[in-house]
């Protein structure tokens, strides 16, 4: 038996079940069953306690990219598996948010929105796309696939990662000092890292005064990445021209954080790249095959990283 928590549109995630797995029992809160049934959970946004509700738990499927929420818990022991998605839909939308943002300065949008309401007509000389050099922090499942991807469009891309990898048509950075070169080299700075102890805080002052004068910064991965006053300093001394902005340090953001009114910060509400039902759950269905088998799933949480 699976217990399903996900909200909204749960009905969807149950469809979809019922379509990849039929035979497969999936209960949610509103079902009457026997917990000590449950041998898995597939939840996103887990509330307090939910795990310790089910003693005979074999396996947890996150529903999202990243575990953040998922590890260190006292609900959850790390012995058992959790299993994070490692696209599902969500490489597509990623590429479809950045280059959003990558074109907004690129072609000047942000400055022609401010034109408009200002009735002034006045063109400003566009930047070829070989001239927008795109950095994406975190080269995971995720990030391999979102920089390949934007590759075909004619960007140079380079990545960081913390272990060296080969990656058709990106430039790879590694380490500490990779992780100053590719700033100093990206004219959009893309964040797909995971929340770990060492990420947190990272998109500080220091590191983003090193991005090139008019850079702009997407943070599509976790809000508790950037320093958020470091950003605002350097956006109103102008060394930064823009911030694509989906995920925060508290969500939903405050009303009366300065991110909301800010002329140079996009806000968007943790929509970059949703989890989508149907190709969430064949992954989640195939991995369930795989641990019936006694195979290691795709993408199992490794304990020392936490991703
Ligand atoms: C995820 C997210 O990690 O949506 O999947 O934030």
């Amino acid at each position: 038996m699976l217990y399903l928590h996900i909200e909204p549109d749960q009905q969807q995630w149950l469809d979809a079940f019922a379509h990849h797995q039929p035979d497969l029992k999936v209960v949610t809160a509103e079902d009457d069953f026997a917990a000590d049934q449950v041998r898995w959970v597939a939840a996103w946004n887990p509330s307090e306690g939910l795990f310790a509700r089910f003693p005979n738990l074999e396996a947890v499927f996150a529903l999202g990219a990243g575990v953040d929420a998922f590890v260190r818990r006292d609900d959850l022991s790390s012995e058992v598996p959790l299993i994070r998605l490692l696209d599902a839909g969500m490489a597509d939308q990623m590429v479809e948010y950045i280059l959003w943002a990558t074109l907004t300065v690129q072609r000047d949008f942000d400055l022609y929105a401010d034109l408009q309401r200002q009735n002034k007509w006045q063109e400003h000389t566009a930047r070829s796309r070989d001239q927008m050099r795109l950095g994406i922090l975190g080269l995971g499942a995720l990030g391999q696939q979102v920089a390949k991807s934007l590759t075909t469009y004619g960007y140079p891309v380079s990545g960081w990662k913390r272990s060296e990898i080969e990656l058709e048509g990106v430039k790879v950075f590694t380490g500490d000092q990779g992780l100053q070169q590719l700033v100093q080299q990206s004219d959009v700075l893309i964040s797909l890292l995971p929340n770990t102890p060492q990420t947190r805080g990272l998109l500080d002052a220091k590191l983003l005064g090193k991005l090139p004068k008019g850079a702009a910064l997407v943070n599509v991965a976790r809000g508790v990445q950037v320093v958020d006053d470091d950003l605002l300093k350097l956006l109103d001394n102008d060394h930064l021209r823009f911030a694509a902005l989906d995920v925060f340090h508290e969500e939903p953001l405050p009303t009366d954080h300065p991110f909301w009114q800010h002329p140079k910060v996009a806000v968007t509400p943790h929509m970059a790249a949703a989890t989508l039902p149907e190709p969430a759950v064949k992954q989640v269905v195939a991995n369930l095959k795989k641990l019936e088998a006694g195979q290691e799933p795709e993408g199992l949480v490794k304990a020392e990283s936490g991703y």
